[in-house]
């Protein structure tokens, strides 16, 4: 190769170090399902959103195109093209070409890095079928073309232009990745977050297979997010509270709003990326507002009978967005999404102490609300905990003995047990008979659930439905619950393919969301998939699960009869085991925590108390809810 497109020996380094991002990917961009795949185009578009926060950049284009590749245009002043003074090729090349080359350019301001986003856009091209880069800039357009991490074509100078900027396309290689389609709602979240955390930036995406398009811009940057969060909600005050300071080259951004439900939404950034797993600038956040809060409550007064507001108290009912940005990220855990630098905890704790501080000074009626419902968050609490108490000396929550409903498996190995938790008596009977009893435990419900999207722990520790699950699944719930206890790691919602199934399945993914977040998070949480048609010519029985399904079989079939199922019920044991539960014929849709944002929402509107959005909702989504990323 080096003889044919003439390269030297520096340049066979280049190529070996790309070539280690293609042998092993998953250490360069996490993994090679559709994951990995996404975070291509994050990485791209977070070097454009570098030079947004430089200054230097407006509007950012991404475009899905037909083929399955993805555009990211940018007006910024374009990657520099002369002569790289160490390589002798041009500096454009070997941004692309050589490992973490992107940095060594500018970045006298901090950039987006670490985690799985940062590795530089060589790794995007390293994994591309082909990339082609447009560069705007010395009122020139340059134009290079690369194939798997290769540079395919010299630089070429292909006009003129007055304006300035980048375009990166590329198609991801097949041969890498396990999935290349590309998720619209996907990238869309991913652009809509963007454009919160990075106030006036405009970033557009636009998807040639569907002609969906989204423009997003947000003057209120944070605070919008914020709004948008709150968005169906009855809050507390308005507009939500917002600062900003630095301090040590370290800058703090936060925006915050109580509403009167129950459920604390926090979301938390480094340097753009969402910290999922926290870290130090969460903790320090946090223990600002309970210190502050205290402090203010105390100084004022305002305690009746000298108590004191825990974190939780604080924290209920509370919406915010913390984004910080840090000059070295660490960011550390399993997923890559918890922010280590212990010095960040201290910086974000007094400058978050100062602004909300000098907040409360200057809005008394807004301090005073938020105490009064912290107290009576804190009242609530503490009937809590006499409820739990009551229900653990009555041995129901913790271990002992399990509810006489569950018929339980035989194994013990709970990587190997399901739990079915069937909607109806009746469904929960043909279940039991029809399982496999070595591993398949069974529990079935009686009608609805709580909707615990409207209520406080205490009551819905109450429900005797909630906590029958509670028990048969071992973990516990609030601040005793422990994903290592979970009974079984597969939890499987069985529910009616109508209306009222759907519902109860909606109740019981709020119910894990809010309180057994863990167990999504784990991967444990799968909706059955039961049969929607019985398809019968003479002995000759099938099964369609989709309208599409239904129609294929019928027309292979001729004129057979069809039955169409409106419950669990209307199936024997046999049934149900063949189609729904026997591990060789059934589909289980795994539920996953792709877009926390969007899955908060989500169960606000569905859950909520507010009746017309939600009705909106079920409109536009009706058609959809087969798409369970929640
Ligand atoms: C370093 C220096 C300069 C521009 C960029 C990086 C740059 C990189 C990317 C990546 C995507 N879009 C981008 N836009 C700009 C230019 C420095 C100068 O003009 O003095």
């Amino acid at each position: 190769m080096s003889e044919a497109t003439g390269y030297d020996a520096s340049h066979i380094q280049v190529l070996e170090g790309l070539e280690a991002v293609r042998r092993r990917p998953s250490m360069y961009i996490g993994s090679t399902d559709t994951l990995g795949l996404h975070h291509l185009v994050y990485e791209v578009v977070d070097n454009s959103v570098d030079e947004a926060l430089g200054g230097y950049c407006t509007e950012i284009d991404v475009t899905i195109r037909q083929e399955g590749s993805v555009s990211v245009k940018d007006n910024g002043r374009g990657i520099p093209v002369d002569i790289h003074p160490q390589f002798q090729r041009p500096a454009l090349e070997i941004v692309m070409t050589v490992l973490h080359a992107g940095g060594k350019f500018d970045h006298e301001s901090y950039s987006v890095s670490g985690g799985l986003h940062g590795v530089g856009v060589s790794v995007v091209n390293a994994l591309s079928e082909w990339m082609e880069v447009e560069v705007r800039r010395n009122g020139l357009v340059y134009w290079q073309r690369y194939e798997r991490g290769s540079v395919a074509s010299e630089l070429l100078e292909k006009g003129t232009t007055t304006s300035t900027g980048t375009t990166t396309t590329f198609k991801p290689d097949p041969s890498i990745f396990e999935e290349t389609e590309f998720n619209f709602d996907v990238l869309s979240s991913r652009m809509r977050e963007l454009a919160f955390l990075n106030k006036g930036l405009t970033i557009n995406i636009n998807d040639e297979r569907s002609q969906k398009e989204n423009k997003f811009c947000y003057e209120g940057g944070i605070v919008s997010f914020v709004e948008y969060l709150n968005k169906n909600k009855e809050t507390l005050h308005r507009p939500p509270i917002y600062f900003s300071r630095s301090k040590n080259g370290t800058s703090v951004e936060t925006a915050l709003q109580y509403n009167n439900s129950y459920s604390e939404s926090i979301f938390s950034y480094a340097n753009n990326i969402n910290t999922r797993e926290g870290g130090t600038h969460l903790m320090g956040f946090r223990a600002a507002l309970t210190k502050t809060v205290n402090e203010y409550a105390k100084a004022n007064k305002l305690f009746k009978n000298d108590g004191k507001l825990s974190g939780d108290d604080l924290r209920e009912g509370l919406v915010a967005v913390i984004s910080v940005k840090v000059p070295d990220p660490q960011f550390e855990g399993q997923t890559k999404t918890r922010l280590g630098n212990s010095n960040i905890r201290g910086i974000v704790e007094s400058l978050v102490s100062e602004g909300l501080g000098e907040y409360f000074e200057e809005n008394p009626q807004v301090a005073g609300s938020i105490v009064e419902k912290a107290a009576e968050a804190l009242r609530a609490r503490e009937a809590a905990r006499k409820a739990k108490e009551l229900t653990r000396r009555k041995n129901a929550l913790t271990s002992g003995g399990l509810p006489g409903k569950l018929a339980d498996c035989s194994d013990n190995d709970p990587s190997k047990c399901e739990i079915y938790i069937v909607e109806g008596e009746s469904a929960g009977g043909s279940a039991k008979q029809g399982r496999n009893r070595h591993f398949q435990a069974i529990l079935p419900l009686r009608g609805k659930i709580l909707n615990v999207e409207r209520a406080r722990l205490d009551k819905i520790l109450k429900n005797a439905e909630v906590r029958n699950m509670i028990v048969a699944l071992g973990t516990g719930i609030g601040d005793e619950f422990d994903i290592q206890k979970a009974r079984y790691h597969k939890i499987v919602i069985m529910t009616d393919a109508d209306v009222d199934g759907s519902h109860i399945r909606t109740l019981l993914l709020t119910f894990f969301y809010r309180y057994m977040k863990p167990l999504i998070e784990a991967g444990y949480i799968y909706i059955a998939q039961p049969p929607l048609y019985q398809i019968k010519k003479g002995k000759q029985v099938s099964y369609a699960y989709s309208d599409e399904e239904l129609n294929r079989t019928v027309q292979s079939m001729a004129k057979p009869t069809i039955q169409r199922y409106k419950g669990l019920g209307e199936m024997n044991p046999d049934q149900l085991w063949e189609t729904t539960m026997n591990p060789e014929n059934r589909t289980l849709l795994r539920v996953t925590l792709e877009d926390a944002v969007e899955a908060d929402r989500i169960f606000t509107i569905l859950m909520g108390e507010q009746v017309e959005p939600r009705r909106e909702f079920i409109e536009t989504h009706g058609k959809n809810v087969k798409n369970l990323d929640v």
